[in-house]
Formats: C-alpha cells, sequence, structure tokens
C-alpha cells in the first residue's frame, strides 16, 4: 500500500514540476562550429566565438503559466563579456502588444504576488496588457508569451559567446538555457512550472588546452 501511495506521489510530482515544457532542440546539433571531441569530452579552442541556437516548441500553461522567458547559463570558461544576442524569439500570444527583451538580469516582483527570483542572462517577455502589469522595460513585473489554445507555439534564439582566451585547465563550457513561467519569474501568482535546465553543453566540456602539432619541419 504504502508504495502505490509512494508511486502516485511520484507520478504526480513529475506532473506538477515538469509538465510546462514541450520539446526541446538544441544540443551539440545547435552549435556552430560543433565541438571537437577529444577523449569523449567537448573541447573548443581559446578564444573561438560558438553561435547558439535553441528550440521550444510548446509550453504547456500548467497552473495558468504563460512562458515568460528563458534564461542562459554558462561555464567559466566562456567570456561573458563577449555574450552577444541574436534574433529574439517571435511573440506567439502575448495579448498582441507585448515584446521580447533580452535582460542581463530580471527579477520576479509585484503586482500581484512574486517569487522575487532574480533570473538572466536571456531572453525575458514584456506583456503589454494593462491588467498583466506596467510597460516599462521590467519583464519581471508582468505576465508571459500566451500561447493560444489550440496552437502550437515555436520559440526559437541564438547567441554568440567566446571562449576564454587562456587555456588555463578545468574551465567548464556548460551550456544551458532554462524556459520558466510567469508564476516563477513574472508577475503571475502560481509557480507550478519546474525550472528544468536544458543543457546543450555538459558541465565537463572544457577549453582545449593543448599545444596544436606542428609536424615536421624541414631544413634544406
Ligand atoms: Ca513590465
Ligand atoms: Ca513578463
Amino acid at each position: 500500500m504504502n508504495r502505490i501511495i509512494t508511486i502516485l506521489f511520484l507520478i504526480l510530482s513529475t506532473n506538477i514540476y515538469s509538465q510546462c515544457l514541450g520539446f526541446q532542440t538544441g544540443n551539440v546539433g545547435g552549435l556552430f562550429p560543433a565541438p571537437t571531441i577529444l577523449n569523449g569530452v567537448p573541447t573548443y579552442p581559446p578564444n573561438t566565438t560558438v553561435t547558439v541556437c535553441y528550440t521550444l516548441q510548446s509550453f504547456n500553461e500548467i497552473g495558468g503559466n504563460w512562458l515568460e522567458g528563458f534564461d542562459i547559463n554558462l561555464g567559466s570558461g566562456w567570456n561573458m563579456s563577449t555574450l552577444t544576442p541574436m534574433n529574439p524569439p517571435g511573440n506567439c500570444g502575448g495579448n498582441g502588444t507585448g515584446v521580447w527583451l533580452w535582460m542581463n538580469s530580471v527579477t520576479s516582483s509585484p503586482p500581484p504576488p512574486a517569487t522575487g527570483i532574480t533570473v538572466g542572462p536571456g531572453w525575458f517577455f514584456e506583456d503589454g496588457s494593462g491588467i498583466g502589469g506596467p510597460v516599462d522595460g521590467n519583464p519581471g513585473n508582468d505576465w508571459g508569451d500566451q500561447e493560444p489554445f489550440g496552437t502550437n507555439c515555436i520559440w526559437n534564439f541564438c547567441f554568440q559567446i567566446t571562449t576564454n582566451n587562456d587555456c588555463t585547465p578545468g574551465q567548464s563550457l556548460y551550456i544551458a538555457v532554462t524556459a520558466g513561467g510567469d508564476g516563477n519569474w513574472g508577475s503571475w501568482t502560481n509557480p507550478a512550472c519546474g525550472l528544468v535546465p536544458y543543457v546543450m553543453l555538459t558541465n565537463n566540456s572544457t577549453i582545449n588546452n593543448q599545444l596544436p602539432s606542428l609536424g615536421l619541419i624541414n631544413h634544406n
């Protein structure tokens, strides 16, 4: 009996915390150029610029959550001063007048109740409707981008980032994108959606600190 209760709890937990995310793509296939695999580990040379592209297909609006944004997390091997946004995600529903903003930092804030969570950098949705919050350049104090019933929205964006220009061992080239609802990062009242990072490059990915092979040198 206890086991059945435990299984039911696990099923319910899974539904509660991970059901909002639709199908995500990117992974290593979204990295241009692709990393070089050395001894089973993805690597890039120092001072290498990489274009990273991510796609989310649909956001299940559990608890009335609308898609608030995409939080980007990068390992210590990336030069954060080189982080450059490219195309923003498309406005799916968004009450018509909403807009996606590139933000270094966003904090969920009232009105109405909010979580106070701070995330960023990344793309976040500034809701343009009056009831969703003021249009003030702060996506954290309003609602997200609504996926109208019966539609299957696709949000896609790319950014560029460059590896550090040194070979110090242990610099991680981790890349993850986390899609979150406006109950977590905006002003909606129900933080029902789980915050599950989509890992595009694993934490053990590193800068290639091996010197290039020069081959034989011929003397005449
Ligand atoms: Ca706002
Ligand atoms: Ca918002």
